[in-house]
Formats: structure tokens, C-alpha cells, sequence
């Protein structure tokens, strides 16, 4: 039938008693595109509401959401001129018109880039020149970063800029987004994507180096939604004329988790998205007020600010029946006292995925649930774990610990303009997650530690590659690692491990603030610099961050 299905019955003739799967049978995924897929239900309540802004109240209908993306599909072609497989980026906060902007321009058959809108002008620019955006979506409000970017593009970029405030107006040489798509033109609205052709372009580092872009195929996300609608998997109840589950949602949609799980997956299961465009303790806790929402996506540090902040009452838990947690680690006593807040009422489930692999496993029906597990595989997913000096080896037993990889339908096609690490990502077709981890008698998985270079704080990824490349730029600076340390609320920090030439010294607030101003908050050296004589490596020259980790725990914790 399609790419898919061949994918299933190759999984089927390498089964091995290693290898684990869900014990639900695999799921059929239809051969259509993603925006195709996602409108196939519209038209069963058009009139609901689809997405909604909760800072403004500005709203969008499904019908409305499939009318104007159609015509913004048609106004990047004619208006703009862009081509299929051109890349746009969208550079937009969790804003009602982000899921227009994707599918708009998944109609024209271009391709997307989502975009951290907190990006420093460097970060973003890296982003830009990477993939050779043609186009650009932003919001009014970051008119002058947006500017800065472009500047130093290599050619002139149409922006269209969404207004989020009436006082807002269009920056002179921008393109208005309203006006862009209140037209339809007269030209077809037939587009040429195929299932295959490359949708969107997220950002990781994958397991080492600087971030690249992650390829997600039309198909590679219809698949995800499929395995996440799934009767085994959701936590979220059918839309009917009587009832529709409102998600408060303040996970940023260019990052995976935010795009698959909430964006895509509920606007196709036609749940009410109310967007936060950044979190705010009073917005967030009036909009639990306000929406009472059944679900709530959350990461490390929401869970535990809804578990520690004295605004979340019992009056706010009342709604709520599942806490879905995923992007970093979230410990089984985390779990515990969340619970016990809500009296006991709500179920914690936990997430597993990566740019790479948005979902792998889900914890779901309380089916030999344990407190700490990240579930189990999605259907049409295999995983298995293997030693970790040896990727080629056979793949390891339940309860033993090794790196986790992956197959299945729902995995990147591989890093843009990148073969060299699209190669050393994937082992014999599976993808390599550079994660620690086992699974249990019942096919629990855990994840026990990173293998790879990142850092995550707060969710976010944070490439210590970057960081290293940068402080290694500064006056007198020889060498420099970064590595994780724990940190109580944001999950972990960086710190870093610097040389300086003989005889030298340096002012480390300045080289705070430099850093500081070169990169996003969040990437930030919040964990203190350190300046030794020497940064321990292997013979073959690379760094030995475990050990400087190893010292640092021993000394600090
Ligand atoms: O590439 P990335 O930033 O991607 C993510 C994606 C997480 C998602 C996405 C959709 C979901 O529905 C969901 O539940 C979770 O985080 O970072 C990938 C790395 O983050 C760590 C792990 O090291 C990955 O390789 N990570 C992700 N989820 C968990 C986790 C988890 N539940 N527990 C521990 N580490």
C-alpha cells in the first residue's frame, strides 16, 4: 500500500524475543497528507471552536481554520511566488494561527521549519542560512528581532506577520496575514505534496554536536497521530455535539512535544486548543479556572509547579483527571505528591520521545502500570536495548540496562543536508536515542540516564556543543566543556569547565554576560563556570564529560 506498511512487515520477519512491541496489534496508517488527514473530520462540527487565544480571546471555528488555510496556500503560491519544496519558517509564539500557518503551507507543498521565537538573532539566523528559508511567519510584537535576522541574510525574505493585539500594526515592508488570506484566489487548490515529501524541519542536536535539522515526512506524522488516536493510547475523550475536551496548551508548538502531541493530534481529533503564548502563573492558573480542562501536557517543571505553587488549589485540580509528562525526567515520588494534592483524584502518565522519534512509548489503561516508567511502545514500534559498547550486538534482556533504540513509522527519515550524521544516527534502520534505559517483565520502559551530550532544561534541548563553540570565542580562552547538573526546578543546568592560556586571567562575570547575551535564557551557564588546568579526555581527544559530572556530584551533592 504505502512506505508504511512495507516498514511493519519487515519489522515482523526480524522479531526476536528482544525486541519489544505493544501488545496491541498494529495500527493500518492511511496513505494521505498531513493536512488532508487532519481536515478528513472537519466537517462534523465546523462550528466548534478550534483554537483559541487565552490572553485575547481570538478564536478560529475548524471550518474556518480549513478555509483559510486553503487560502493561504493558494496566496504563498500566487502572491508570494513560492515553490514547492521551498522551506518558510515559522518564528511564532503558541498563537490560534500557528496550526493556519502549518497548514497553509504544507497545502503549497512547502516545506516547514519551526522556530524558537525566544531565539537569539544569531540562533534564529543559524536557522535560516541552515535551511535556506524563503519565507518567514511571525507576530507583529518581534518586528525588530525579525529585522536583525534578515539583515544578514544573504537574499530579502517576505514576512508576513500576524497582528496578536488591535494596536498592533503591519511593519512597513512586511506582508499582513489577515489580508494575505482573506482572499481565495481563482487557481486550484489541488497541491502536490505525496505522502513521502518532507513536511516539517524541527531542530535537535541529536545525540552530539550542534542542532540540525530533524526531516518528518507527511507520512512519519499521520502515522504518530494514528498511534496516539489509538483506543490503547488516548486520554482524551470523542468530540460530540454535546461535549469537546479543551486543552490548555503552553508547550511551545515548534518543539516536537508541542506540535505532535497537542497540536496536530488534537486538532485531528478536534479537541479545543486555548493557546499561552508564554507562561504566566496567573494566566495559566486562571485559564485551569476558566477551561477545566480533563488533560494537561505538561513537562518537568509545570508538574512541579502545579505540585509546589500555592496559587494551584484542589479548586483547580477538580477537573483535572491525567497529568501527561514527558521531555525530561519525572521521578515516581514527583508522581506520588502530585497525587496526593489532587486528593488522590488524578492519574500521572508519562511520555517518552525525542525530535527524532516525537513518541516511543506512553503509559496508558493502568495496564501493569509502575510509578516512574515511561510506558510502553506506541503500536507499529519496536524497541530494543542494547550494550552500549556495542551497538551491533544482540539486543539485551528485560532488566538489563543499555542504549534504547527504536523502529518504526513514526521516525525521522533522517538530519537535512546531514548524511554523515543521519548515517551514525541510525544502526541497521534503527534509530539510535542515545538514551540509557531497560524495560521490565511487562514492557514498562525506563530511562535511567543520557548517553549523549545534551542537556535539557526545562524540556528544552540545550547542545553543549554550542556553548562550548561560543565561550571558546572569548579573549584567553583555550578550551572549554559544558556539561548537566541537576537543578531543582528546571530538571538541569549547564556548567561550565574552561582552559586559558599560560599565564592569563579572565573576569568570569564577563564571560557570563557574554554568553548570557549571545544565547537564549534557558541555554544560559546557570550551573557556574569553573577554570581548571586541564579538561579530561580520551585518547582520541574526546571530552570525558561523565567524569566531570561524576566530580562535580561527589563534591556537591
Ligand atoms: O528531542 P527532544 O527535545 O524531544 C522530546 C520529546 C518529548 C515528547 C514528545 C511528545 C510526547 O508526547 C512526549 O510525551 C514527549 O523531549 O529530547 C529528547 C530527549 O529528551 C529526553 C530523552 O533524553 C530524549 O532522548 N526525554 C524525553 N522524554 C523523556 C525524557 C521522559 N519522559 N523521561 C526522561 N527523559
Amino acid at each position: 500500500l504505502n512506505k508504511n506498511i512495507k516498514k511493519i512487515n519487515i519489522s515482523f520477519t526480524c522479531y526476536s524475543s528482544n525486541i519489544i512491541r505493544s501488545r496491541f496489534p498494529d495500527i493500518v496508517i492511511p496513505d494521505v497528507t498531513l493536512p488532508e488527514y487532519i481536515f478528513s473530520n472537519f466537517n462534523k462540527f465546523p462550528n466548534k471552536i478550534a483554537v483559541e487565544c487565552a490572553e485575547t480571546g481570538r478564536k478560529y471555528t475548524f471550518e474556518e481554520l480549513r478555509r483559510k488555510s486553503i487560502n493561504l496556500n493558494k496566496a504563498l503560491r500566487k502572491v508570494l511566488k513560492l515553490k514547492h519544496d521551498d522551506i518558510i519558517a515559522v518564528i511564532l509564539p503558541n498563537v490560534p494561527e500557528y496550526p493556519i500557518c502549518i497548514l497553509g503551507s504544507l497545502l503549497a507543498n512547502l516545506k516547514v521549519t519551526t522556530v524558537n521565537p525566544a531565539g537569539t538573532v544569531d540562533e534564529i539566523k543559524r536557522q535560516m542560512i541552515d535551511t535556506d528559508t524563503k519565507a518567514i511567519f511571525t507576530v507583529c510584537s518581534l518586528e525588530n528581532h525579525i529585522r536583525q535576522v534578515i539583515r544578514t541574510l544573504p537574499a530579502p525574505v517576505p514576512i508576513i506577520t500576524i497582528k496578536t493585539k488591535t494596536t498592533d500594526t503591519t511593519p512597513e515592508g512586511f506582508i499582513n496575514f489577515s489580508e494575505l488570506l482573506d482572499v481565495s484566489f481563482a487557481i486550484d487548490d489541488k497541491y502536490l505534496a505525496k505522502t513521502n515529501d518532507i513536511a516539517i524541519i524541527p531542530y535537535s542536536s541529536g545525540t552530539t554536536g550542534l542542532q540540525k535539522g530533524v526531516l518528518h515526512s507527511h507520512s512519519s506524522l499521520v502515522s504518530l497521530i494514528c498511534q496516539l488516536r489509538s483506543p490503547y493510547v488516548v486520554f482524551t475523550k470523542p468530540t460530540t455535539e454535546n461535549f469537546q475536551e479543551t486543552l490548555p496548551v503552553v508547550l511551545p508548538f515548534f518543539h516536537i512535544y508541542g506540535f505532535t502531541s497537542l497540536l496536530i493530534t488534537q486538532l485531528s481529533i478536534m479537541s479545543k486548543i486555548v493557546t499561552l503564548s508564554k507562561f504566566t502563573p496567573e494566566i495559566f492558573v486562571n485559564v485551569l479556572e476558566k477551561h477545566k480542562p480533563r488533560l494537561l501536557c505538561v513537562v518537568p517543571p509545570l508538574f512541579l509547579f502545579l505540585t509546589n505553587s500555592p496559587l494551584v488549589t484542589q479548586k483547580h485540580l477538580k477537573s483535572v483527571e491525567y497529568v501527561f509528562s514527558g521531555a525530561a525526567p519525572l521521578g515516581p515520588k514527583d508522581e506520588e505528591r502530585l497525587v496526593i494534592k489532587s486528593e488522590e483524584k488524578l492519574q500521572v502518565v508519562q511520555g517518552y520521545g525525542l525530535t527524532e522519534a516525537p513518541v516511543v512509548t506512553v503509559n496508558s489503561n493502568n495496564d501493569h502500570y509502575t510509578a516512574g516508567t515511561v510506558g510502553k511502545p506506541l503500536q507499529n514500534t519496536e524497541i530494543k536495548v542494547v550494550s552500549v559498547e556495542n551497538a551491533l550486538a544482540e539486543p539485551l534482556a528485560k532488566n538489563e540496562e543499555g542504549e534504547i533504540f527504536v523502529r518504526g513509522p513514526q521516525v525521522m527519515c533522517g538530519y537535512y543536508n546531514n548524511p554523515k550524521e543521519t548515517e551514525s544516527t541510525f544502526v541497521n534502520g534503527w534509530l539510535r536515542t542515545g538514551d540509557l534505559g531497560y524495560y521490565d517483565e511487562y514492557n514498562n520502559v525506563y530511562i535511567k540516564d543520557r548517553l549523549k551530550e545534551l542537556i535539557k532544561v526545562k524540556g528544552y534541548q540545550v547542545a553543549p556543543a554550542e556553548l562550548e563553540d561560543l565561550i571558546r570565542s572569548y579573549p584567553n580562552v583555550t578550551d572549554a566543556v559544558v556539561i548537566g547538573i541537576p537543578h531543582e526546578k528546571y530538571g538541569e543546568v549547564p556548567r561550565a569547565y574552561i582552559t586559558l592560556k599560560p599565564k592569563t586571567n579572565i573576569n568570569l562575570k564577563s564571560l557570563e554576560e557574554f554568553v548570557s547575551s549571545n544565547v537564549s535564557t534557558y541555554k544560559q551557564i546557570q550551573g557556574g563556570f569553573s577554570i581548571v588546568d586541564s579538561i579530561p579526555k580520551t585518547a582520541s581527544g574526546k571530552y570525558l564529560r561523565k567524569d566531570l559530572k561524576v566530580q562535580y556530584l561527589k563534591n556537591n551533592m
